[in-house]
């Protein structure tokens, strides 16, 4: 343009062709902006989209690490809570887990890990496999075994290595922490504002930390009976695998999962095990398979007390163990038992460590009724920036597994891009009761239920483990079921087996089940001779049509 005003340019251009070559030129120049705006908006689409998925747009908005102590902040180290955290810092996220151990009223107290590690799955299964020694040694007379001392059982030393070997366990997960570069604070955390939460140490000294989301991960602690004494002189299984004196003579409150298998192994070691049951045995499990292992624990020396609650609990004597005065009432009449125990245990379910957390500073909604939290299928709550894992989840499993893969694959979404959800759906699991029950999928009633009885094809066997024959001992109390949806090709829709070894034999089994097995294809599968799980590939009688299941020999 400049050129073109020149005397040059005025020499051999007239100002009308001026006109419309400078015209021209701006028209040029409009387009090429236009493009060059077009590909800079493109280029800068592009740019949001990705600096979205690698959350660094959050940070430019004031919701990364950048306007944040922490891209994530996990509350309990527990199962869930480590599994999720470690995940999220290996894809290369600055993480806090925050772990804290409020003592019980008897001051138990414990290390990092959460339930599973220090007084759920690991003490409990070293426990029951002390009692399965003990019958094992019983056995192992009648195959040639001659022990001349009687044998007993020592509580402190088998207390001293269980607890020792969690120590062990304690100690690595801090390691594999830091190694992972999660920071890990043994502190109590709740919310003060929607990001930041306050982190009080057992010192009572406060610090507070931000993050930009949030996974709450606190699980659950034993819930007391409310009735005179309970808190004074009960104890739970918080306390009962660190108890640094043998229970002797106890009386388990409860009829679930917890309060059976911790009698059961109890009355394995040879103590005096009553368990008073309110209504019906592990309620939520197949009634059919609770009362079998019921029996079998009654067949193993465990009495129960059925339709009766406590009332009161009563010091008669101090000591370790003392002696406790209980008071109950029938749940059908009048009648009052009173029974003597050394020890009380109370296993009448387990209250989600919501309460006292903050969640309304930060607008997270919970099930009043429970405590639970609701979450989407992404495990995502009422606030969006806040995720929650584990037992502390409303209509979930509570089992480790299931809380270890929803932080996993959380923390996956979270921070890889990824998109796999948690399946709830036929979780396996194993009920550790003298006779182990393990199962996966429906529970007959809930297939009744849901498909009705005429589409259904149930088969069923009882079986007797070839390892009990020499010792003669619970012949035909071992049984297997599966459930079959007939408008699916008998598809297995529910697994029960109860017998030894029930984890190891229900988890391949629930692998099948998570691939859709069919009765047919369990017809088709090999079996291993002499095992208890072959009984699967074989079973013929129907429940419709009441044959005989006992099994005379192999
Ligand atoms: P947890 O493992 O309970 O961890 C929560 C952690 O958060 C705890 O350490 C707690 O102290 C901490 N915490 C709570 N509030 C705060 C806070 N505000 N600040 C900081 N820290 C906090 N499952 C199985 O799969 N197999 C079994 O055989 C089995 N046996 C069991 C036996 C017993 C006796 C019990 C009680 C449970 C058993 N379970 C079993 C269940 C299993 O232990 C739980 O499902 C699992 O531990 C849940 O993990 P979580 O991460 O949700 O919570
Ligand atoms: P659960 O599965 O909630 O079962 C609680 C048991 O305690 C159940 O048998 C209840 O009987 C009984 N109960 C509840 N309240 C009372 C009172 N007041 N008196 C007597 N008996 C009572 O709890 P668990 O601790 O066994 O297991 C919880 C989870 O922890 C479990 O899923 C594992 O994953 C780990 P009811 O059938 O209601 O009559």
């Amino acid at each position: 343009i400049f050129f073109m005003h020149t005397e040059y340019f005025k020499g051999i251009i007239s100002i009308r062709k001026r006109e419309v070559f400078i015209r021209c030129l701006w028209q040029g120049v409009d387009t090429l902006k236009h493009h060059i705006t077009h590909s800079r908006d493109v280029v800068l689409n592009i740019r949001t989209a990705v600096a979205h998925k690698d959350g660094d747009l959050q940070k430019l908005l004031g919701e990364g690490s950048k306007a944040y102590d922490y891209d994530l902040i996990v509350i309990g180290g527990g199962s869930g809570g480590l599994a999720c955290s470690k995940e999220a810092a290996a894809l290369g996220k600055k993480v806090m887990v925050l772990d804290y151990v409020v003592p019980t009223p008897k001051g138990t107290t414990w290390g990092l890990g959460g339930t599973c590690v220090n007084v759920g799955c690991i003490p409990k299964k070293l426990m029951h496999q002390t009692a399965l020694l003990g019958t094992a040694m019983e056995d192992a007379r009648k195959f040639g075994w001659e022990f001349t001392d009687q044998v007993t059982h020592n509580w402190e030393t088998m207390r001293t290595a269980v607890n020792n070997y969690i120590g062990s366990l304690n100690w690595g997960y801090r390691v594999s922490l830091r190694d992972k570069n999660v920071n890990y604070v043994n502190a109590y955390a709740e919310f003060v504002e929607p990001h930041k939460i306050k982190a009080t140490n057992k010192r009572g000294k406060e610090m507070f930390y931000t993050a930009a989301k949030f996974v709450l991960a606190t699980g659950e602690r034993p819930r007391y009976l409310g009735i005179p004494g309970d808190k004074e002189y009960c104890i739970t299984s918080d306390d009962l695998f660190s108890l640094p004196y043998c229970p002797g003579k106890t009386l388990v409150v409860g009829a679930s999962y917890v309060a059976l298998e911790c009698g059961g192994f109890l009355a394995g070691l040879g103590l005096d095990v009553t368990v008073m049951v309110r209504s019906i045995l592990l309620r939520g499990f197949d009634q059919d398979m609770a009362n079998r292992a019921g029996d079998c624990m009654e067949t193993h020396g465990v009495k129960f007390l059925r339709k009766f609650v406590p009332t009161k609990i009563e010091q008669l004597e101090a000591g370790t163990p003392g002696r406790l005065k209980v008071t109950a009432k029938s749940t059908e009449s009048d009648a009052i038992f009173e029974g003597e125990y050394n020890t009380v245990l109370i296993a009448v379910g387990r209250d989600a460590c919501t309460g006292k957390i903050g969640l309304d500073k930060a607008g997270v909604k919970v099930n009043a009724k429970n405590g639970k939290i609701p979450v989407n299928d992404e495990e995502q709550t009422s606030v969006p920036h806040i995720y929650a894992i584990g037992d502390i989840l409303e209509g979930k499993w509570e089992l480790t597994p299931v809380a270890i893969q929803a932080g996993k694959l959380l923390a996956r979404r979270l921070f890889a891009g990824a998109s796999l959800k948690c399946d709830y759906v036929n979780v396996p699991t194993t009920v550790f009761t003298p006779m182990e029950y393990g199962s996966c999928g429906y529970p007959e009633e809930k297939a009744v239920e849901l498909y009705g009885q005429e589409n259904l094809e149930i088969y069923h066997s009882l079986f007797w483990p070839l390892e009990f024959t020499v010792p003669g001992r619970d012949n035909n109390r071992c049984y297997a079921k599966i459930i079959c949806n007939k408008l699916d090709n008998e598809r297995v829709i529910g697994f029960h087996y109860l017998g030894p070894n029930a984890g190891e034999v229900t988890q391949g089994f629930g692998a099948a089940m998570k691939c859709g097995i069919t009765k047919d294809q369990l017809d088709n599968t090999i079996g291993i001779h002499p095992t208890c799980a072959e009984i699967f590939t074989t079973m013929e009688v129907t429940k419709s049509s009441d044959g005989d299941i006992t099994q005379s020999g192999c």
